[in-house]
């Protein structure tokens, strides 16, 4: 039953953005399991999903070919003033945006249901939550928000007749003509998709695309661009982060949040299975931290989500467990590959591959195929209760006290396995300076190594040299409670081309290690990039791996280090005055230490 919305302000958003977009209908979602089940059989009965024989509860989708990721070119950051989005976002003008898009959105839902999503990032009535109303055409949406977010009649009550929401208006950009028939993947072409946000009054409107981050509002959208901005404005932190929890053999517990850029093992690092006897982990969320603050001088944070939007090839029994696990039902996957007994399949799957499939793109698939089965970007869609390793208190509003920050990239050289940095304002430099290979989570950026500070260059919603201040500003609140930072790449390669770490499983011995760093029990060696393992520091007990491949693996080589530096300094200089002199202290120790290395 849907809940009588009497809030005056959201009612009248919804009246004006429908007489905009000139639906045929308007359903309010209640967030229910029928409404989710009537929906999903909605869309099998259009053809737009295809049930799972092999995965009760489950679905395969198919997007259009040209709609299969995010598209930074197209996403914009719409300020008064451009220096405000500063140099790593586009810009334009919101008068001028606005007038565009509005001339987009006009009769853009024609033929179809408006649907009002109410939702809440973070457990409803949480003093960390927000909460956001999406409104779409798009069934599809409604059901990934229904597992991504905390949707329905339970909202529109936290809500009252005056409370604070964010509009998020999303459409497909596929209007239907009288006895039109439908697609699969309805969506605008490249050209006309954009993912709009105007922080300056909370507001997103995103057009042309069904597909995750710019169609799931909840998550890049609000919890990241918008919260970001919102963030700095009232002192918190949003941020690109999973959230896990170490327990040691003694119990103690240990609370990490850990910004990757996009396919670098995030949410396998969210699940991980610690392979050292005796030590347990727990999942509290594999993409994005909202962090403040709290009464006892400690940063604590929560999972603003309720599911796993989480890329598919590569998974499997090995590089995530339980991620397998949790697939196995009530989950709805995206652009991979169709089996002929009713089952999804993906590159570095378990097992061999099928003898025949359906392409993500509908066509025969046979192993020796040119072209990969499912797409690079294929996703899985699974709430948290799924997860065998979710953390019993994931839904805590108070949040938990983080007791240290990780940041990294992928890099197959320069960057060694773990290092720690010095103090705060050390720290903020290395995730300043983080840098990462080419990912299919993104369409269009074909650069080799991009530099992704803080794993937030796509998702930062101000200027990031202010950013970097606000981090700054962060510790100096924090003082001595501020979380430890380290710096880590499972992804080095030999000269062979191998990789030096076996990772998944294994990476809890360098998680490890930095527990015994916060409770000052492991060993560590000064270098120019900050302090890392010596001999012995690291518990490699029952794991083999060749002394030469340790060895490069902790290898910190100052000419090598040099090279970065042009790259570094040219990334920097972009922000002019917004790069706060802190950073420009620490490039020049970091590069007076390189200098006498
Ligand atoms: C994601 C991303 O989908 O970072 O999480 O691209
Ligand atoms: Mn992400």
């Amino acid at each position: 039953m849907t809940a009588v919305c009497k809030h005056e302000g959201l009612n009248q958003w919804v009246d004006e953005m429908a007489t905009l977009c000139k639906p045929d209908q308007i359903r309010w979602c209640d967030g229910s399991k029928e409404e989710y089940d009537r929906m999903t059989a909605l869309m099998v009965e259009s053809g737009a999903a295809i049930p799972l024989k092999k995965r009760p509860e489950s679905f395969l989708f198919r997007s259009d070919p040209t709609d299969v990721a995010r598209i930074e070119g197209r996403t914009y950051l719409s300020t008064l003033s451009e220096e405000d989005a500063g140099p790593t976002n586009n810009w334009i003008d919101p008068t001028q945006l606005k007038e565009t898009m509005k001339g987009l959105y006009n009769s853009c839902m024609r033929g179809r249901t408006m649907y009002v999503i109410p939702f809440s990032m973070g457990p409803i009535g949480s003093p960390l939550a927000k909460i956001g109303v999406q409104l779409t055409e798009s069934p599809y949406v409604v059901c990934n928000m229904h597992i991504m977010t905390r949707v329905g009649d339970r909202v529109i009550e936290a809500l009252g007749d005056d409370g604070e929401f964010i509009p998020c208006l999303h459409s497909v950009g596929a209007p239907l003509e009288p006895g039109q028939k439908d697609v699969p993947w309805p969506c605008a072409p490249i050209k006309d998709k954009y993912i709009s946000h105007f922080p300056e009054e909370n507001l997103i409107w995103s057009y042309g695309s069904g597909y995750g981050g710019n169609a799931l509002l909840g998550k890049k959208c609000l919890s990241l661009r918008i919260a970001s901005s919102m963030a700095r404005r009232e002192g918190w932190l949003a941020e690109h982060m999973l959230i896990l929890r170490l327990i040691s053999p003694e119990g103690r517990k240990y609370h990490i949040a850990g910004a990757f850029p996009s396919a670098c093992g995030k949410t396998n690092l969210a699940m991980i299975q610690p392979t050292i006897p005796g030590w347990k982990a727990e999942t509290l969320g594999d993409d994005i931290c909202w962090m403040k603050i709290r009464s006892d001088g400690r940063i604590h944070a929560i999972n603003p989500e309720t599911g796993f939007f989480g890329v598919a090839p590569g998974t499997s029994s090995v590089s995530n467990p339980v991620a397998n696990e949790m697939l196995k039902e009530k989950t709805i996957f995206t652009n991979c590959a169709l089996t002929d007994d009713g089952d999804v399949w993906w590159e570095d799957m378990d097992g061999p591959p099928p003898a025949h499939a359906i392409d993500w793109k509908g066509r025969d698939w046979a192993p020796g195929s040119d072209e990969p089965a499912a797409h690079p970007n294929a996703r899985f869609t699974s709430h948290v209760s799924q997860c065998p390793s979710e953390a019993p208190d994931w839904e805590d509003p108070e949040g938990i006290p983080i007791d240290i920050f990780i940041f990294g990239g992928r890099r197959s050289s320069v960057i060694p396995l773990v290092y720690e940095s010095f103090n705060w304002d050390h720290g903020v430099f290395m995730a300043a300076s983080a840098s990462s290979e080419a990912t299919a989570a993104i369409l269009d950026k074909v650069s080799p190594i991009r530099r992704d500070p803080f794993a937030m260059s796509p998702f930062c919603g101000y200027n990031m040299g202010d950013y970097f201040q606000h981090w700054f500003e962060m510790g100096d609140r924090l003082g001595e409670n501020a979380p430890r930072i380290f710096y880590v790449n499972w992804f080095r390669k030999g000269e062979d081309g191998r990789w030096l770490w076996p990772g998944f499983g294994e990476n809890s011995r360098v998680l490890k290690w930095m527990c015994e760093r916060i409770d000052g029990k492991a060993g560590a060696k000064q270098t120019p990039v900050g302090l890392m393992p010596g001999e012995g520091d690291l518990d490699l007990e029952g794991l083999s791996i060749p002394s030469e491949d340790l060895r490069k693996l902790l290898e910190v080589d100052p000419q090598l280090w040099q090279g970065e530096i042009p790259d570094i300094e040219e990334y920097f200089e972009q922000f002019g005055s917004h790069l706060t002199d802190r950073m420009r202290t620490q490039l020049d120790a970091f590069k007076e230490r390189l200098a006498k290395a």
